[in-house]
């Protein structure tokens, strides 16, 4: 028995030299101290010796299960050791290289521009709404008071998707859904994308970007359409800019008209942006028509209320000089940076 111990010393010897792994060093350990390891096998055994030969082999069974497990424990820290620093190699920062560059986005000047109206407004205490790109014929139309032979109406103009559903050409059927569904005093913008058949060129695009505006309570006059988007011009063009109200004809208003600004390049003198003319065309407004206003069920001897609308793209090519709104859709960001 004391020659079977003798040799398990050894092989054990032999074979943790030869381990390289942790899990090689576990399955070591349990061959030989496991539970049916030969180690615990002999001395389960020991119940049949002399008790002379039981004291001797005792100790040397002690002695040798405290060498193989010194022996175990050295070479699992060995092992470990050996994994954390190829580790270690493998992973080696160079602190001295430098950092990567950590590009920040910006936003497109189209969102600029819209932020900025949206901002004058939303201070002025209008409120934002949105609504579907793909709308009614009678949101996008019939409520509006373009009548069944509207030029507007026609296929060339308008992406029908069926008899009765388009893409919006302009922003408006949210004001109808506005004017369907809450009761004055109505003070909203509508933001948003319109879609529009034509082809593109340097001042053309099917998808643009308008921002509209509604007001609606008892007393509400053309002052106050005056005075609200002289305001607004001031804020965004600049405090010395006047505006000029020409008249002009929509069908959801009456009366109509259409807004110039004064040249915020030259003042007023003429100039290359203002054509020479001092005068700016900016946007589109009028006292929303009654029949637009008894789509919403009002009393229309009771309220009265005002209109605008204005293109996104044409605002932002006036303020920062771009010559063909194609740029805006192309995203080369050559062009898109220079508006941070
Ligand atoms: C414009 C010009 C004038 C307009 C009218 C309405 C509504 F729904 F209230 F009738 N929303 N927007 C309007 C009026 C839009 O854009 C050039």
């Amino acid at each position: 028995m004391q020659a079977q111990l003798n040799r398990i010393l050894e092989e054990a010897k032999v074979q943790l030299q030869k381990a390289e792994q942790q899990s090689q060093l576990e399955e070591i350990r349990v061959k030989l101290l496991g539970k049916k390891g030969e180690l615990t096998q002999i001395l389960r055994g020991m119940g049949q010796l002399s008790p002379e030969e039981r004291k001797e082999t005792g100790a040397l069974a002690n002695r040798v299960r405290g060498e193989i497990e010194q022996m175990l424990s050295e070479k699992v820290e060995a092992v470990k050791n050996a994994a954390k620093a190829a580790r270690f190699k493998l992973e080696k920062v160079d602190v001295t290289e430098p950092g990567k560059k950590v590009t920040l986005g910006v936003k497109h000047p189209l969102t600029i521009t819209m932020e900025e109206i949206s901002r004058v407004f939303m201070n002025m205490g209008f409120s934002i709404v949105e609504g579907p790109e793909v709308e009614t014929v009678f949101n996008n139309f019939d409520a509006l008071n373009a009548g069944p032979n509207h030029p507007a109406r026609d296929m060339t103009d308008t992406f029908y998707i069926t008899d009765d559903v388009l893409l919006r050409t302009q922003t408006s059927p949210v004001q109808v859904r506005t004017l369907m569904k809450q009761k004055p005093p109505i003070k909203v913008i509508s933001p948003g994308r319109c879609f529009r058949c034509d082809t593109p060129d340097a001042t053309h695009s099917p998808m643009f970007h308008q921002i509209e505006g509604l007001v609606v309570d008892e007393g509400i006059t053309m002052a106050d359409l005056k005075g609200t988007l002289d305001s607004f011009a001031k804020q965004l063009f600049g405090p010395e800019t006047r505006t000029k109200f020409r008249p002009h004809h929509f069908p959801f208003t009456e009366p109509s008209a259409e807004v110039d600004v004064s040249c915020f390049k030259c003042g007023g003198k003429g100039c290359k942006v203002c054509k020479g003319s001092g005068w700016i065309e900016i946007l589109g407004c009028g006292m929303v028509h009654p029949n637009v206003l008894k789509v919403g069920g009002l009393d229309t001897e009771k309220y009265t209320g005002f209109a605008f609308g204005m293109g996104v793209e044409r605002v932002a090519m006036l303020k920062y000089g771009v010559d063909d709104i194609r740029l805006f859709y192309e995203n080369d960001m050559r062009f898109i940076n220079q508006f941070k």
